[in-house]
């Protein structure tokens, strides 16, 4: 997957260097291209914002440095999908996250101040916003949706930790975990997972993750995908 990312603060996205994203890098799953769309602004001082129509704070990105900017891009290899960071897109999930992972290039448009002009809107095939709340630029959502994009790609993630057993893909919260050792200051594993008894323990994580889904997060458990034997482990 390659991710070319415009954004006027390409210096933000040095975590991307870290860990699993930079490992995945270095073995050619993914490409992180940074486009500082400044350096298409045409203006003397280089300015990529500029004060709205009609008056009001703050200032609006302008449409012409990241056209520019859009048409400069190389001709795409494959299926390209051109995103832009907003909060009044769509809420982002883990779905959405899986879906854009079969895409062979996303670009990501990052804005800055209050807003972007209307016009830029019509560059993005898609508005992604990653959560109910306001962040001072689109670089840190950018990230967030490389991140979790990138983890659904072949090679990114050992077979050990695949993305297929993320829990989420199956709508629900992760069960308890436990490592040594087994009694901890007095809080201990529970029994079930130190039996050696593999169905009972598949049993007793499935029971466990669905209680919490329901307890914690009642609007996911309204959506996630249940089979029949669920139905027996809940009676129990
Ligand atoms: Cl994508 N951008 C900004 N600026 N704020 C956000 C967001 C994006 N998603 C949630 N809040």
């Amino acid at each position: 997957m390659d991710f070319t990312v415009l954004t006027i603060f390409p210096e933000m996205f040095a975590p991307l260097r870290e860990s699993i994203l930079k490992r995945a890098g270095e073995a050619g799953h993914i490409s992180v291209r940074l486009v500082n769309f400044r350096e298409y602004a045409v203006s003397k001082h280089k300015n990529v914002d500029d004060v709205p129509f009609g008056g009001g704070s703050g200032m609006v990105l302008k449409p012409e440095p990241i056209y520019a900017a859009v048409r400069d891009l190389p001709p795409a290899e494959g299926r390209r999908k051109i995103l832009l960071m907003t909060p009044q897109g769509k809420l982002f999930n883990q779905e959405m996250g899986k879906k854009l992972a079969r895409a062979d290039e996303l670009v990501i448009l990052c804005g800055h101040y209050e807003g972007y002009d209307e016009r830029i809107r019509s560059l993005a095939d898609e508005e992604i916003s990653i959560g109910d709340y306001v962040l001072t630029g689109g670089e840190l959502a950018a990230m967030v949706i490389i991140d979790a994009v990138s983890r659904h790609l072949p090679g990114v993630l050992g077979k050990a930790d695949s993305s297929v057993d993320d829990s989420l893909t199956e709508g629900l919260l992760e069960y308890p975990q436990y490592t040594r050792p087994p009694d901890f200051e007095g809080m201990r594993v529970p029994d079930i997972l130190l039996s050696g008894h593999h169905a009972n323990i598949q049993r007793w994580r499935r029971k466990e993750a669905i209680r919490r889904t329901f307890l914690r997060r009642p609007d996911l458990s309204l959506t996630a995908k249940f089979c029949s034997a669920d139905y027996e482990l809940l009676e129990e």
